[in-house]
């Protein structure tokens, strides 16, 4: 007998944080895979507006960043009629289920994280409450949509953890209110590192732009940043232990191409750093140059951007209010009368 019910599609939740022109990190580790994931399941992504705050933003500059990310996403794909792409600070729900999380979640664990530690290290005059709790907000907004699957990079996956974590607690203590989530880390381009200081992650806010190639490099500050990337001294195309800098131009290549690292040697063999620096340099540009002309086209047309976050936000609204409204009479709080 045939089945006609439609299958139930999982559920995918990202976010990202529109503190500055997004990285070829940000892009192969994360954002790429955003795209991809919305042919197979039902996606929500948004822009992690207020997380940004742990760290100290200019308004007018926040503003910018925040618009200019959400085109930026739109370019690289991601499509606002099949996803639900919206802004966090729209939907009040992340505030208020990480109010509540806050209180399920236990110092010792927050000051476990990483992240948390190199943030403090790096602004230490600003070492803020909101710093500390940021991985119970992030918690709050993939637990709010009930993500089956979240795509994240290789450093946000502490933080997926402790979500897990909390989730598992709150359903332990109540009953099954929350899914508990699984990440989604690629194989290939989960910790793209800095072009100066390979034994670090590319980061977006790090003092040296040569270290990182943004979205918007032009094509020749691209080719620039590759030839000037730091290497060793073996100069042979091979993958291989000591070998940091290498590794991480041959992850790229490999993460754009499609080849894999026995195909990058061969194709490389006998020749040197120089060439291959030149090649990947390319498939850089090359892959950049039509989504910097989408971004271009979409930056010209605000009315549009507009239109598309102001329709996201009741449609993310709606789903993330059954779920705090559950946790809401679950935890006690007295309802409102009708
Ligand atoms: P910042 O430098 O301001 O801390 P960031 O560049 O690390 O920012 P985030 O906004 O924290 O970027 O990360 C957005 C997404 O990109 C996350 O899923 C994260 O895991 C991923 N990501 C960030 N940097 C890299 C990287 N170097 N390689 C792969 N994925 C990354
Ligand atoms: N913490 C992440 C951004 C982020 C996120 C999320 C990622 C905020 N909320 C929910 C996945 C799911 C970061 O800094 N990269």
């Amino acid at each position: 007998m045939e089945n006609n019910t439609p299958v139930q599609k999982k559920r995918v939740l990202s976010m990202i944080q529109p503190t500055g022109v997004f990285t070829l990190g940000n892009y192969l580790g994360a954002l790429k895979n955003f795209v991809a994931l919305q042919e197979d399941y039902d996606c929500v992504y948004a822009l992690a507006d207020l997380h940004a705050i742990t760290v100290r933003q200019d308004p007018a500059a926040f503003r910018k960043n925040t618009l200019s990310a959400y085109a930026m996403m739109l370019a690289l794909g991601i499509d606002p009629e099949k996803s639900v792409f919206f802004i966090q600070s729209h939907v009040s729900a992340h505030a208020q289920l990480a109010w509540v999380l806050n209180c399920y979640t236990q110092f010792g664990e927050l000051s476990r994280m990483t992240q948390f530690k190199d943030k403090s290290a790096k602004h230490a005059d600003n070492i803020n409450a909101g710093l500390f709790t940021y991985p119970c907000l992030m918690a709050a907004d993939i637990l709010l949509y009930n993500a089956d699957y979240v795509p994240i990079g290789a450093d946000q996956k502490q933080h997926l953890e402790l979500a897990r974590d909390i989730a598992d607690r709150f359903n332990g203590i109540y009953s099954p209110t929350f899914t508990v989530p699984e990440g989604l880390i690629p194989k290939t381009g989960a910790r793209i590192m800095s072009l100066q200081d390979p034994t670090k992650k590319m980061s977006k806010s790090d003092e040296n732009t040569a270290s990182f190639i943004t979205m918007l490099d032009t094509p020749n500050e691209i080719m620039k940043k590759f030839k000037r990337a730091v290497t060793d001294s073996e100069a042979c195309v091979r993958y291989g232990e000591g070998k940091a800098g290498i590794n991480n131009l041959m992850g790229i290549y490999s993460c754009i191409t499609g080849k894999t690292y026995e195909e990058i040697e061969k194709e490389f063999e006998g020749r040197g750093y120089g060439d291959f620096k030149t090649a990947v340099g390319e498939v850089v540009v090359n892959e950049l140059a039509p989504i910097q002309a989408r971004y271009n086209e979409l930056m010209k047309d605000k009315a549009y951007l507009e239109k598309c976050y102001t329709e996201a936000a009741p449609r993310a609204e709606a789903i993330a209010r059954r779920t705090l409204s559950k946790v809401m009479r679950k935890v006690g709080y007295l309802p409102l009368g009708r």
